[in-house]
Formats: structure tokens, sequence, C-alpha cells
């Protein structure tokens, strides 16, 4: 594995990194996300019961931390880090709803269609993806125009139709067709990994970085983005509910082709865990400025939530 030469990975200081961050990015969701006092109030405390609480916050530490790579200010990167997290709970509770995956268990909690109703979770996710963007496109997130634009296309790219929700669409017609390794690697790389890839890109349009160290960035999420996905998997054939926060069994269940059906577990985890040194080597150009970025990745391959 390469890394610099004093690098090793602390799964303690990790979490106390994480945990931090974590609360960060809440807060500024917090502010970013006002109660509405109004008789539509219920919109705000469904947006608010789905943004939060609980989650890990992965994806806007890996643009917090992408973006320290180019000594973005962070009050500017907290705020894309809130849209990123925005986009992401918004998928949560539409993936969450009876016409797609109806369950009833998220972050430990009723799913929001469930602690309010079906309606008001849809429109609530419909909230989170459109003030994402209308967050980015603020003054706040960046003085030069053009980084705001480029900040928003990216995130319509890895959010929409050939990216997360083209994902979601694969997934739902899975099951009519056989999918095979590489095809179940591109569901997954617009699914799970549209919106790793541009929480780690948002990162380096925020610093304006070159082609170059964005190439390695692409690299890294890639790699990170199927490493995630491989053990999300495995934590579905061998998690625990309680830890998870979510109900397991699902793929199989649902007779869904997965890293784990087509490979079985021990070569899923060994997939995951070459996956992570590949990831962790994209990152031999940033020094041990990216060791939080490599962190992530041993995390990603070793968590059990
Ligand atoms: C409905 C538009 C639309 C898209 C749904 C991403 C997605 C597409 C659905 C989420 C369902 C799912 C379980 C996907 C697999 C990987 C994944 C995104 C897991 C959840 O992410 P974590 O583990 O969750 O980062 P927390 O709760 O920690 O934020």
């Amino acid at each position: 594995m390469a890394h610099s030469p004093a690098y090793s990975y602390d799964a303690g200081v990790f979490r106390k990194r994480l945990e931090q961050d974590a609360e960060f990015t809440t807060r500024a969701m917090e502010t970013l996300l006002p109660i509405d006092e109004g008789p539509e109030g219920q919109l705000m405390d469904a947006v608010r019961y789905a943004a939060l609480l609980g989650g890990k916050r992965v994806r806007p530490y890996l643009t917090l931390h992408t973006a320290a790579l180019f000594n973005v200010d962070p009050k500017c990167a907290l705020r894309v880090a809130a849209a990123v997290e925005m986009v992401h709970c918004y998928s949560l509770v539409h993936d969450d709803l009876p016409a797609m995956d109806d369950d009833d268990l998220r972050r430990g909690k009723p799913t929001c269609h469930v602690q309010f109703d079906e309606a008001t979770a849809i429109l609530a996710g419909d909230a989170l993806l459109t003030r994402a963007f209308e967050v980015l496109s603020e003054e706040g997130t960046h003085q030069d125009a053009m980084v705001r634009v480029a900040l928003v296309k990216e995130l319509a790219k890895s959010a929409g139709a050939f990216g997360m929700v083209g994902g979601q669409m694969l997934d739902l017609v899975a099951h009519q067709h056989d999918l095979d390794m590489s095809e179940v690697a591109r569901l997954q790389r617009m699914k799970t990994g549209g919106l790793i890839n541009y929480a780690c890109m948002s990162g380096g349009i925020l610093g304006k970085a070159s082609d170059s160290a964005m190439h390695k960035l692409h690299g890294f999420a890639h790699d990170l983005g199927l490493a995630f996905q491989i053990v999300d998997d495995l934590l579905d054939a061998t998690g625990n509910e309680e830890e998870l926060g979510k109900r397991t069994n699902k793929d199989a269940g649902q007779g869904k082709a997965t890293f784990v059906s087509l490979m079985g577990i021990d070569q899923a985890r060994d997939q995951a865990a070459r996956l992570r040194d590949q990831a962790i080597d994209q990152l031999n150009v940033f020094e041990e400025k990216a060791d939080p970025l490599r962190d992530m990745a041993h995390f990603v391959v070793n968590r059990v939530s």
C-alpha cells in the first residue's frame, strides 16, 4: 500500500474527526434549512427530520477534506458539504418510499413517509434537492460565479438521469434482467458512485484544482465508491439491523444481483480491500495532506454501519 511514510490508520482518531465534521455539517444544515412557522410548516419539519438526525456524513467529510487539499476557505467548503448531504438525504427519503424500496427504518428511526406521510415525504425530498442547488448558487459558496456554476452543473450531472437517478432506474428494472458483474458495477457507479464522486470533485472545483489533480480525485472517488458499495452489499448480507439502523437482507429478499451474490462473501471482502489500496494509491501526489482521505478509505472498508 502506498502512502506517506509516517502514515498509519488510527480508527479512534478518525472516528473523532468524522464525528466533529458531522457536527459542523449538521449545524450548517440547521441554519440552511430553517424551521417554518407557517401553515406549510410540516414540510420543513419533515425536511429537518430527514436531514438533521443521524447519518455518518461520509460525503460531507469527502468534500471538506478534498477542499482542504487546495486550502479552500472552510466556510465555503462547509456550504458545499451541506448541499451534498441534502441531496444524499433526499435520495434516501425517496428510496424508502412505498413506490421504491418501501422501507420503514432509516438511521435507526421510522422513515420519513412513516413518520409524516407519503406526500409530505415526496415534497421533503424535492425541497432538499432544490435547496441544495440554491445553496450552491449563493455568493457565500464561492466568490467566483464560474466556480458556483461548475459546482451546480457537476452536481446536476452526478445526481441526474446519467448519475444517481439513472442508477436508481437501473436498479428498479434489474430484476427483469440477469445483471453480470460489469452491469452491476455500472449500476452502482451511477447510483452510489455518482454522489461520492461529486463529493470528492467538489473540493477540487472549489480549489480550482489542476486537471491532473482532478484526475487523481476522480480515480480515488471511483475506487472508494465501488468499495463503499461492495461493503454496503456485505452489510446487507451479514450485518446487524440494530447497528445499521436499517433493514438487512433486502437484496437477497428481492432476488437482486449484487457484488456479494455474484462474487461470494470472501471474494467481495478481498475486492473491497484491493479497491481501498488502489484508492489510497491515487492520493500519493497530495502527500500527507491527504491522510484524512486515506483514513476514509480504511473506514469505508472496515465499517459495520
Ligand atoms: C431515489 C433518486 C433516488 C435515488 C436513490 C442512493 C440511492 C439512490 C438510494 C439509497 C439506497 C441505498 C441503500 C443505496 C446504497 C448505498 C447507500 C447510498 C447507502 C446509504 O449511504 P450511507 O451508508 O448512509 O452513507 P448514512 O445514513 O450514513 O448517510
